[in-house]
């Protein structure tokens, strides 16, 4: 008889079926059957390059599939914030971005905070070079004039 230990041939390939390259991405949410699993809406997120927050940001998602491993060695205590890649994009996101523990955020808001008693909505269009005239609340003193966008 012949003693053919068959190694573990676990064809696990076969999972490949590339006809119709669609919605071939989906099947990869089946591998985690670890203890704590991750939860997320959208799966596709995790892993994508953009440090996404809540649930993706956990251990159970590895960090967002490691997008947010420099993320959260840079800004520990910002926790707050539904999407961290927001931070430091050169867009000034106010709100829970625009605090201290977020650097505020990234420092993309620093030319906003320039001016405390100023409090509009879309805190990115101070300064962002074009006056903002049609909301007055942007070209006021409180504002700088929007950030000296309304000065010229
Ligand atoms: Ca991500
Ligand atoms: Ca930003
Ligand atoms: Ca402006």
């Amino acid at each position: 008889m012949s003693h053919k230990s068959a190694k573990s041939a676990k064809s696990t390939k076969s999972t490949k079926t590339a006809k119709s390259g669609k919605t071939v991405k989906s099947g990869k949410i089946a591998k985690s059957t670890k203890s704590a699993k991750c939860n997320v809406e959208f799966p596709l997120w995790i892993g994508d390059g953009d440090c996404d927050g809540g649930a993706y940001n956990t251990a159970a998602c590895k960090f967002d599939g490691g997008d947010c491993d420099v993320f959260n060695v840079d800004y520990p205590n910002c926790t707050n914030v539904e999407f961290p890649f927001f931070i430091g994009d050169g867009f000034c996101d106010g709100g829970d971005y625009n605090l201290a523990a977020c650097k505020f955020d990234g420092g993309d808001c620093d030319e906003f905070n320039k001016y405390p008693n100023c409090t509009v909505e879309d805190v990115h269009k101070i300064g962002n070079g074009y006056c903002n005239v049609g909301r007055p609340i942007y070209n006021t003193t409180e504002c700088g004039f929007d950030g000296g966008d309304c000065l010229d």
